[in-house]
């Protein structure tokens, strides 16, 4: 079969040839370089014609059967799927799929269960926390009174007993799980046990690990936590967006009423059949393969960089993720992450832990393995991916070693393509 992207109905090619150029350009990035941001994937065929489908056509302010427009009995059927579909994935009793993206799911938790003014406890953005865990910047740190934790400044883990102590010491009114740059295993029992023991709710925001989770590959949150919220596009490789499951009738009572009326309107329904469609593809037994996977990989490529003189924080990893500390090798994140933009390998310059440098500059490279353990990569590419960026970085204005490489890591992709079958023209 050979087709372009987009089915052998798009017309975009003719009807719009300047907007085409572009989509045919990053299409071929993409097919053609290695994709190591951790939070990005790539989401199935599936799952982007349904994003792209007819139900981008309709309104249906509300809920299922409690909708303010009519003609929304086909939508309702898809949208109570997706619920479905997700609780049974999780194991959670009650699950609002409309929100647009993982900060406004993470909105919603604050507005459903806490007052302006309350106090929230989570993980510094700096340390690998989220904007919407309490940055200053952020709506979380605008809104409510945070008291931030930090990761051991040695060893870089989640140190339990100092967030147990800081947790008596400000009595927040919720505690958040969830991190975008820390590469080990949350206890989520550890977290709630100790937001139980200062009377916090827990929220659980479990947005990059959610597929490790589906896929048994990372402890669930489920059982533990007062409100759970992900995105579905990272290790989930959903479509992009969010959704929030609740374990009580009354929190469930609370997000919906949050979500709508109470910050958005119109919810985006061919997004929630992507995701429902996601949901779906999650379940299915390879789906665990895929999961175990991709830690597999993460581990592989550990080993490699340090195999190489990289210096890993927290000296390696158990998730999908690897954050390393560049300082050893006198290099920037930033400067790292623009020589390897050179030469085909997307990562993100990261802040570590205590960075010396600022968030737009840092000393750390983030790097994950969801989107190329999606294309079909195992170990033996990872020790290939770590040697690769060894080469760029030892010499990161060469631009004949960029060339080079960028070259051998067009042949290699070639050998996955990411949607088998399609032509870049
Ligand atoms: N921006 C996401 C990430 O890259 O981790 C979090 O929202």
């Amino acid at each position: 079969m050979n087709e372009k992207y987009g089915g052998e109905n798009m017309t975009l090619a003719q009807s719009d040839p300047e907007i085409w150029n572009f989509y045919q350009k990053e299409w071929r990035r993409q097919e053609e370089g290695l994709e190591l941001i951790p939070s990005e994937n790539y989401a199935s065929r599936d799952v982007m014609d349904a994003a792209g489908g007819i139900f981008t056509n309709k309104y249906a302010e509300g809920y299922p059967k409690k909708r303010y427009y009519g003609g929304n009995e086909w939508i309702d059927e898809v949208e109570l799927l997706a619920i479905e579909r997700s609780k049974k994935l999780f194991g959670v009793p009650f699950s609002n799929v409309q929100s647009h993206a993982g900060s406004q799911a993470n909105m919603a938790a604050y507005f459903a269960l806490l007052q302006p003014g309350d106090t929230v406890m989570g993980l510094n953005l700096s340390q690998g926390g989220h904007l919407t865990h309490g940055s200053p910047v952020n709506f979380s740190g605008k809104l409510y009174k945070v008291a931030a934790f930090n990761v051991d400044p040695e060893t870089h883990l989640l140190d339990y007993d100092e967030i147990a102590r800081q947790a008596e010491a400000h009595k927040p009114k919720m505690m958040i799980a969830g991190f975008t740059a820390y590469p080990r295993q949350v206890d989520f029992g550890k977290f709630a046990k100790i937001a139980k023991s200062v009377n916090a709710k827990l929220m659980a925001d479990m947005s990059h690990v959610a597929g490790l989770i589906a896929g048994g590959a990372h402890p669930s949150p489920t059982g533990h936590a007062d409100v759970i919220t992900s995105t579905t596009h990272k290790t989930l490789r959903g479509p992009r967006g969010a959704f929030i499951l609740s374990p009580s009738e009354e929190t469930a009572k609370l997000i919906d009423k949050a979500v709508f009326p109470g910050l958005q309107g119109g919810p985006l329904e061919n997004m929630i059949m992507a995701k429902a469609v996601a949901f779906h593809e999650a379940a299915k037994p390879e789906f665990k393969t895929y999961a175990r996977q991709i830690v597999k990989n993460a581990k592989a490529l550990a080993a490699a960089l340090m195999d190489l003189n990289f210096v890993l924080v927290s000296g390696g990893t158990d998730t999908h993720l690897i954050l390393i500390d560049l300082r050893n090798r006198n290099m920037t994140g930033k400067e790292a992450q623009l020589a390897l933009d050179a030469a085909g390998i997307t990562a993100n310059k990261n802040t570590i832990p205590n960075d010396p440098q600022s968030p737009f500059i840092t000393s750390g490279l983030r790097l994950g393995t969801p989107a190329l353990t999606t294309r079909g990569m195992k170990e033996k590419e990872m020790a290939m991916v770590a040697h690769w960026m060894d080469e760029v970085l030892k010499s990161p204005s060469d631009e004949q070693v960029r060339a080079k490489v960028k070259e051998e890591i067009r042949r290699m992709t070639a050998e996955f393509p990411i949607y088998p079958g399609l032509i870049k023209n």
